[in-house]
């Protein structure tokens, strides 16, 4: 008998289906949030029951469960732990440990992914077209590669995961692998999804207005609450405010934070760890704490939400030659204006800053960090432009 103790999202699920086409009716899968897990590694221990194979992927125990499943082992009871979280690379120390974040073909790995070598390699799973398709999403959507490869279908896997239950998702997958020779949505799922997208859609818009700004450690951050659509918010607030270095999504909920960011230079596993959490370089999260509620609730709830660069304009663009207008929660209005070559300033009330910039991003980032400024929109800009052309005109 197998016991598998995973996590409660896609790439954990998956894990969760694949053990079930290896091992039929003699294992027992449970699904578990990251805190949860400790938890049932103790209830498991404690029932003691030697002729189980414990099984655990995607999460990681906590430093006393490492010792007391090392003890187990030692003792000659049954664990293997697979994993592809950075953080959790220390458990390679142990026989009974596997973690891997990048495989050998140089991709990412997933748990899914990693579980599905395991079982192959052993011989409990045969390979297939079906199964081979459905761990290939999970894993591009677990790592994010899905969207530089543009692959629609693993998106839309893990929007389907959400929208049914964990034991339907389950029941469906499994059937589909077990009979199906490639794997496919159905025609009713196809339509579902879609309906799904447009919302998604119109709640990241929504977000896209309330996000608000915060300097944590030298470091700028953008903070949301939401409760849904964790992954694809960070992303799309990552690319609307570049200059961010992370976004901070918090579940007032759950009492959990979600760290992302889409910098290769920035390390959001390192600041989850700062409140107890963990993770990945561009994905992770952690329990919203007494110290992380002051600084990223109390202390942000009068914050003015940033604003949208203007999307529409013809004349006042971003890099132009002739230069660029941006505008504050104050009124106040830039502009962004190259001086020479490789050289750009930003003009304030009609005075160019003192610090000058070699490209028009960097004035730009650091209007942004500095002034909260927003391109503004046409409006603003003609109307600021024929002020001037008055005021030159009254002093000829
Ligand atoms: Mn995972």
């Amino acid at each position: 008998m197998y016991t598998l103790l995973t996590h409660n999202d896609l790439d954990g699920i998956g894990c969760g289906i694949l053990a079930k086409l290896a091992f039929g009716n003699d294992v027992h899968v449970r699904y578990n949030s990251v805190s949860r897990l400790d938890k049932e590694v103790e209830k498991f221990l404690e029932k003691g029951e030697r002729d189980q194979f414990l099984i655990i992927t995607d999460l990681s125990v906590n430093e006393e469960n490492e010792k007391k499943l090392e003890a187990y082992y030692q003792d000659g009871g049954k664990v293997q732990l697979l994993d592809h979280h950075k953080t959790a690379l220390h458990f390679n120390d142990y026989d009974w440990g596997k973690v891997i974040v990048e495989q050998e073909d140089g991709k990412l790995a997933s748990a899914t992914s990693l579980l599905y070598e395991y079982l192959a390699d052993n011989g409990y799973l045969e390979e297939k077209p079906a199964i081979s398709e459905f761990v290939e999403h999970v894993r591009q959507y677990d790592t994010w590669e899905w969207e530089k490869n543009d692959n629609e279908t693993a998106h839309q896997l893990n929007a389907l995961f959400f929208l049914v239950s964990i034991d339907e998702f389950e029941e469906k997958m499994l059937h589909r692998l077990m009979t199906d020779d490639h794997f496919s949505f159905t025609e009713f799922e196809e339509k579902i999804l879609k309906m799904e997208d447009t919302k998604i859609e119109r709640y990241i818009r929504r977000k896209k207005r309330e996000i608000v700004q915060i300097e944590v450690d030298n470091r700028y951050a953008g903070v949301v609450y939401a409760e849904s659509y964790h992954s694809e918010l960070g992303n799309e607030l990552g690319k609307e405010y570049p200059h961010l270095d992370f976004i901070i999504i918090l579940n007032m909920g759950s009492k959990r934070i979600s760290y992302r960011t889409i910098h290769d230079d920035i390390d959001v596993s390192e600041i989850a760890s700062q409140y107890g959490g963990g993770g990945h370089a561009k994905a992770s999260g952690s329990s919203l704490t007494v110290d992380a509620y002051n600084l990223f609730v109390a202390e942000t709830f009068y914050l003015e939400p940033l604003h949208e660069d203007a999307k529409w304009n013809r004349y006042n663009l971003k890099e132009s030659s002739f230069g660029s207008m941006y505008q504050s929660h104050q009124d106040e209005l830039f502009f962004i204006h190259p001086l020479e070559e490789e050289k750009w300033a930003i003009e304030r009330d009609g005075m160019n800053m003192e610090k000058t910039f070699s490209n028009f991003a960097e004035a730009e980032r650091f209007l942004k960090r500095n002034h909260q400024a927003w391109l503004a929109r046409e409006e603003v800009f003609v109307k600021d432009l024929m002020e001037k052309v008055k005021e030159s005109r009254e002093e000829e």
